[in-house]
């Protein structure tokens, strides 16, 4: 019978394999409907399989790997996490959860091969396509696409080369003008639990190795885009300026003082893009993106009312034009007791808990997934609290200790399945 501890060094070894495939040489990148995702997919389809499950895929690049315990084809437990990345990336945001997926998967089909009576419901992991947003300003891409939640427009997004989502779902063999068959939807999912780094300092300061998620904070994400006048940088006289760029600077500033303000609200500026582009011309036009979070939704909303006012004062005194895109918007999210429960009650039975109960300021696909399921988040401690970045980071003593921890999880909720006492009646989709 495989060990745990083997299984997390196939984990570590399998998120430096994957970590080892990127769009660009010498750093990582890996956005949804590429070769290099592609390429991932792949492997990620060759582990399922190897730990027994039946596998699918869809036209966006999502791998669902399902073993089918119960045999009836009911409601499945859906481990999960997604297996695109951000620029220059660090190698366990995303991929790690997929990988305690399938060793956990592999753990549990073992153990069934050696006589345990097996589950009381089929099994899933799911490696989600595009939930980083970074190509087609499409977050959450893949869990919108399994769950029939991707909404129409978006497929007219269209990347840094101007190709659209669906101009790219059709190159990579898809078919986008069929309304994709939701692969998720109520009836088809017990649970959802994504096992994810933190990417915060908060479980490592705990001198902790893992944490529970009871709550996962609402982002939003708009672009504002400045038009001045470009000119001649050394015979335009100060005053008669339109100056984009200046405009765009002041909207910086202002997202940056409100969010200092605000407590527990954070606001990022992470893409700027500046026309013409040359140092002897005043910027015609710049673009930046705007990311603004905060736990409670209508903290959030006040404030992002607070900087969108702001910087349309600052385009009006320099008269530029200032048109705002919304992005993407989703609610601040709670995890359903339920699934924390059984994460806590495993962390007990392993000798881990109690779990430290905490927020997650990171986004995930388990915020699409509350649409059709409970869910639940095991965090794993990001050493250094560094993420989104090369250096980001897991030790393999803790990866073993959440692959024991998500193993007991699904074992606490057979027990509760079992025993009809998983979720209240009231909550059982039918
Ligand atoms: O941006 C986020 O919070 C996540 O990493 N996609
Ligand atoms: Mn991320
Ligand atoms: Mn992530």
């Amino acid at each position: 019978m495989v060990t745990t501890a083997e299984l997390a060094a196939t984990v570590m070894a399998r998120a430096d394999r994957l970590g080892s495939i990127s769009e660009d040489a010498g750093r990582l990148v890996r956005r949804p409907l590429t070769g290099p995702a592609r390429d991932a997919e792949d492997l990620v389809a060759s582990w399922l399989t190897e730990a027994g499950a039946t596998v699918t895929r869809d036209a966006v690049g999502n791998v669902f790997g399902r073993l089918e315990h119960a045999g009836d084809g009911g409601p499945a437990l859906v481990i999960g996490s997604h297996v695109d990345t951000v620029r220059d990336a660090g190698k366990y945001d995303g991929p790690l959860g997929v990988l305690l997926g399938i060793a956990a998967m592999a753990y549990l089909a073992a153990r069934e091969d050696e006589g345990d009576p097996g589950l009381p419901f089929a099994l899933e992991v799911v490696a989600f396509a595009g939930e980083e947003g970074v190509r087609f300003a499409a977050p959450f891409l893949g869990s919108r696409f399994a769950t029939g939640t991707l909404p129409d427009e978006w497929l007219a997004r269209a990347d840094d080369e101007g190709i659209t989502l669906a101009g790219a779902i059709c190159d990579a063999g898809g078919n986008s003008d069929a309304p994709p068959r939701a692969r998720y939807r109520g009836a088809d999912v017990l649970a959802y639990i994504e096992p994810h780094i933190e990417q915060g300092p908060i479980v490592d300061l705990a001198g902790a190795a893992l944490g529970v998620v009871e709550a996962i904070v609402g982002p939003e994400r708009l672009r504002l885009a400045f038009t001045g006048q470009a000119n001649h940088a050394g015979t335009t006289p100060m005053p008669a300026r339109r100056d984009a760029l200046a405009g765009a600077a002041e909207a910086i500033l202002v997202a940056e003082r409100v969010a200092r303000d605000v407590p527990g609200l954070v606001a990022t500026v992470g893409e700027i893009a500046v026309a013409p582009g040359a140092a002897n011309v005043i910027p015609g036009a710049a673009t930046i993106t705007m990311d603004i979070r905060h736990a409670d939704d209508s903290v959030r909303v006040s404030a992002v009312g607070s900087i969108l006012e702001a910087a349309r004062q600052a385009a009006a005194s320099r008269d530029l034009d200032l048109v705002v895109t919304p992005e993407m918007e989703v609610a601040a999210t709670p995890c359903h007791g339920a699934v924390t429960a059984a994460i806590q009650a495993a962390a007990r039975r392993t000798g881990m808990g109690p779990l430290r109960v905490m927020t997650s300021g990171a986004g995930h696909d388990a915020m699409v997934m509350s649409s059709v399921a409970p869910i639940g988040m095991l965090f794993v401690r990001s050493p250094g609290g560094i993420s989104h970045h090369p250096s980001e980071s897991a030790l393999g003593g803790d990866v073993l200790a959440a692959l024991r921890v998500l193993i007991a999880t699904v074992d606490e909720v057979a027990t509760k399945v079992r025993a009809g006492s998983f979720l209240a009646r009231s909550e059982v989709v039918a």
